[in-house]
């Protein structure tokens, strides 16, 4: 791997679940071509039993397992004595909600660790100690982190150059500029009588240009009228 490629550490409990999408498209191709170094580690391979537990019953009592101490500090202690890690991110639904920005951020780093949960939690001790920042995908439950690491991989991983091939389709995405994208059409131009706006037909690039941005501020009005505030 070459000195520009972000290495990406998904310490979790199923790691199959998240092998497809990590292989495949557009980040199975960024790994191909050593843009990005990502890196699966499974929790049960760090257990002391030969059972393979990573959770137990939690102190206190109370529904549901939690993953223990020793699994994850075994396995998170060997990759940080081998290299330097940027973060190590813990994704779990009380954590700072994502965003742009910090897929911005975070796809300048070079070295992730992103550590996925499941059960009803993982031992508190872990984030208290290892983990350096927390993130949620959103406000609604999953049953485990993996794909909550597999969003936030893919989204850090399409920022980085030379990964989409075409670098203005990422720069134009929603949120990039806190306002949705514009609506989008390709060939015919007549599809069973529904017609593509005449404008994008004319080669006109300045009133393209006005086209999609009035297109943009008015769906970000109607739809996320809260992205629009302060702005004026
Ligand atoms: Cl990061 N984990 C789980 N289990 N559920 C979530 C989440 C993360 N973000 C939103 N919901």
């Amino acid at each position: 791997m070459n000195n520009t490629t972000l290495r990406i550490d998904i310490v979790c409990v199923v790691p199959q679940s998240i092998e497809s999408p990590m292989s495949t498209s557009i980040v199975g191709r960024a790994r191909e071509r050593g843009i990005v170094d990502l890196h699966l580690h499974n929790l049960h391979d760090y257990a002391k039993d030969r059972f393979r537990h990573i959770d137990d019953t939690p102190y206190g009592g109370g529904a549901g397992m939690i993953i223990q101490c020793e699994p994850v500090f075994d396995c998170i202690e060997k990759l940080l004595a081998e290299r330097t890690y940027d973060d190590v991110i813990y994704l779990t639904p009380d954590g700072e909600q994502l965003t742009q920005k910090i897929c911005n951020d975070l796809s300048l780093k070079k070295n992730l660790i992103l550590l996925a949960g499941h059960y009803k939690g993982i031992d508190q001790r872990i984030r208290d100690t290892l983990v350096t920042r927390e993130i949620s995908i959103g406000d609604y439950v999953l049953t485990g982190g993996e794909i909550a690491a597999a969003v936030l991989t893919d989204a850090i991983v399409r920022l980085i150059p030379g990964v989409v091939g075409d670098a203005e389709s990422v720069l134009d995405d929603s949120f990039m500029h806190d306002v949705l994208d514009a609506p989008h059409y390709t060939k015919p131009a007549d599809f069973r009588g529904l017609k593509v706006p005449d404008v994008l037909l004319g080669g006109n690039h300045a009133a393209i240009r006005r086209w999609r941005e009035e297109q943009s501020l008015r769906k970000t009005q109607e739809r996320r009228p809260d992205l629009l505030k302060g702005k004026s």
